[in-house]
């Protein structure tokens, strides 16, 4: 299975640097959309680790912006429906201390949200633990139980990551 994952031959290039396909290049980071296992947050944190990246951290609104348009128009995830079913999960948690939201990997609290305003996200309280890029809520953020099942998408520095020439 991590095979699968992980399999590398083409190499794209991207302004920001170079990714081993299916990896996809934003600025300096890669990332690869996983769909076709659906894991709970702490199984998609280790599949993320065991392909040499983390679960997706994010800083900005340009790369929120980014995983939101790739899911949504790439990807074409159906958005609305029920239960978020097409939703990913990011690497953001509160399970250490109820609403300190922090990245799991730099143990960095928050600063750049995109929580969606309508349902009033985070709203589970005690419930919900993890972060996801929720389907239902056109990929905003919602915190979501963590046990649930959901696409993820894994991280990774890019290769290079300075403009890269070819040819
Ligand atoms: C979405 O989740 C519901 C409830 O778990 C399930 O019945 C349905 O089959 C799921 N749909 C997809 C497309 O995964
Ligand atoms: C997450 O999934 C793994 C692998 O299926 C399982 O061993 C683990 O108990 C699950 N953890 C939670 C919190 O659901
Ligand atoms: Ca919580
Ligand atoms: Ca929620």
């Amino acid at each position: 299975m991590l095979r699968l994952l992980a399999f590398c031959g083409v190499i794209a290039t991207g302004l920001g640097g170079t990714c081993n396909t299916p990896w996809v290049n934003h600025a300096d980071s890669c990332y690869l959309f996983v769909t076709h296992l659906k894991e709970n947050w702490s199984e998609a944190v280790s599949m993320c680790t065991e392909l040499g990246g983390y679960l997706v951290e994010i800083e900005s609104a340009q790369e929120q912006q980014f995983l939101r348009n790739y899911a949504t128009h790439q990807l074409h995830i159906p958005q609305g429906g029920a239960f978020g079913n097409g939703s990913f999960w990011i690497g953001g948690t509160d399970m250490l201390v109820e609403g300190n939201w922090f990245w799991l990997s730099t143990r960095q609290n928050f600063l750049y949200t995109d929580w969606y305003a309508d349902s009033k996200e985070p709203n589970g309280g005690i419930n919900e633990n993890c972060a996801h890029l929720g389907s239902h809520v056109q990929f905003h953020w919602n915190d979501a139980e963590c046990h649930l099942l959901y696409n993820f998408i894994c991280e990774s520095e890019s290769i290079g990551g300075a403009p890269d020439v070819v040819g």
